[in-house]
């Protein structure tokens, strides 16, 4: 599957494997993020969060909390990128533009790791990319992000 071009809406329901873990990789080198490494940088909350879906049931609303991709990226691969690919293990991804995850809001896009106080777990999504702005068909909200490809 081309997870960069539109595609069947069919969502998986099983994670590919049980390492949480994800990779940044750079043009010259590959820095894994822990689940642990990920909770002990500064968090972020999305209130009232809803994963809405045409032909699914929506899911929410809840607090989901987690690092920004913006504090993510600062931490871990300070750099002039023009976007990042977010790609999971089950072959499912999408880009995002600097433009979406430089500024910082209560939307910012979000790695997220706790669901309403706790720890998400792998079979809900651990760890999932959360974009607020894309209420459509939840094609952004990734789970089991594998590795964030940094593109110059
Ligand atoms: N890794 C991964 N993430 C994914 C998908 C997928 O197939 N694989 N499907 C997307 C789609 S189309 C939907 S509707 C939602 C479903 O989220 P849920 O399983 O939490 O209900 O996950 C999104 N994120
Ligand atoms: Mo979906």
């Amino acid at each position: 599957m081309d997870w960069l071009q539109p595609h069947a809406h069919d969502s998986n329901p099983t994670p590919p494997d049980d390492d949480a873990s994800l990779e940044i990789v750079l043009p010259d080198a590959r820095r894994r993020v822990t689940v642990e490494a990920l909770r002990a940088l500064p968090g972020h909350t999305l209130p009232r969060a809803v994963i809405a879906s045409t032909g699914h049931p929506a899911s929410g609303p809840f607090d989901l909390s987690g690092v920004t991709l913006k504090t993510l990226i600062a931490a871990y691969a300070p750099g002039d990128w023009s976007a990042a690919l977010v790609i999971s293990g089950d072959g499912f991804g999408t880009r995002v533009l600097a433009e979406e995850w430089l500024g910082e809001s209560e939307r910012s896009i979000l790695l997220a790791h706790t669901v309403d106080g706790r720890p998400l777990t792998r079979a809900a999504g651990l760890v999932r990319l959360i974009v607020p702005s894309e209420t459509g068909e939840a094609l952004r909200q990734v789970k089991w992000v594998a590795e964030i490809r940094l593109l110059p």
